[in-house]
């Protein structure tokens, strides 16, 4: 296993239509953690944010960008990010937005986690963690998410939901196959993923502070297709554990 300094880091940022955002996210997750390659993976944003990116590699040649046809998603986003990250032998693999809600500062926190845990969850809802400027409705669908996702499919987790995660190359070459989200469910499919194939998730609190500029892309739709995926996986998940209750143990030979 490689020491923890000289494990290579690199961090993904989606951006669509984040030309405020992307200059100060950058500079500010490169001065959190000098030695961490930043990656952003730009959908094609009309607003010219890959060009913006461009400009930013070209000025710091650990910041590169990958620049994907359109609009896809945010969970194929990062499903590009990480295979990129692992072709090219990162150790260590972070997903963190764009928009200022995940703080570049609180990196070093999930990096040290990450030590004794194959996953380690940014996580709002655990003693220290917090939500800045959410309106009350926002955060009650948030935790209500996290509420449903751990009574359907039972993950002992706070914050299943959140977007700032790190991983080491081993967790998510092990589970990426397995995974068939594309949109906003990927955190919630990866998390279950990880925890499935038996791998330690560790969560540590964070500050998430609700973007100041650009727009959300979240919509309603993308609120009920993750529903409705968490209930069809708890749905197999209780009905495999109901089955394994009733069937009659074998006898050894
Ligand atoms: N490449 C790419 N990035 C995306 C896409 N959709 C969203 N993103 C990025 O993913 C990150 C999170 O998107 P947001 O719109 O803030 O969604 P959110 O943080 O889940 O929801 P809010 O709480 O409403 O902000 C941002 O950096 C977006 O620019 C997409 O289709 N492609
Ligand atoms: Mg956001």
């Amino acid at each position: 296993m490689t020491d923890q300094a000289e494990e290579r880091i690199l961090v993904i940022v989606p951006t669509y239509n984040e030309r405020d955002n992307i200059e100060p996210i950058v500079t500010r997750l490169r001065r959190a953690v000098a030695r961490a390659d930043v990656l952003v993976v730009d959908d094609n944003s009309p607003d010219g944010t890959g060009q913006l990116a461009d400009a930013l590699a070209d000025r710091d040649c650990q910041v590169k960008v990958m620049h994907r046809q359109g609009k896809e998603g945010l969970g194929a986003a990062y499903l590009a990010g990480f295979r990129w990250g692992l072709d090219h032998g990162y150790d260590v693999l972070v997903e963190h937005d764009a928009d200022g809600s995940h703080q570049p500062e609180q990196l070093p926190r999930l990096l040290a986690a990450l030590a004794d845990a194959d996953m380690v969850k940014g996580s709002r809802y655990v003693a220290g963690g917090s939500v800045v400027n959410w309106p009350k409705s926002r955060e009650l669908l948030s935790r209500g998410g996290s509420w449903w996702t751990r009574l359907m499919i039972g993950l002992p987790l706070r914050d299943i939901t959140g977007g700032f995660n790190a991983f080491k190359a081993e967790t998510l070459r092990a589970v990426l196959d397995d995974i068939a989200s594309v949109g906003y469910n990927l955190q919630v499919d990866l998390t279950w993923q990880v925890v499935q194939h038996g791998f330690k998730v560790v969560e540590v609190p964070i500050d998430f502070i609700e973007r100041q500029r650009g727009q959300s892309k979240m919509s309603g739709r993308i609120v009920v297709e993750a529903l409705l995926r968490t209930t069809v996986w708890g749905a197999r998940h209780r009905w495999g554990q109901l089955r394994n209750l009733f069937r009659p143990s074998r006898p050894r030979a």
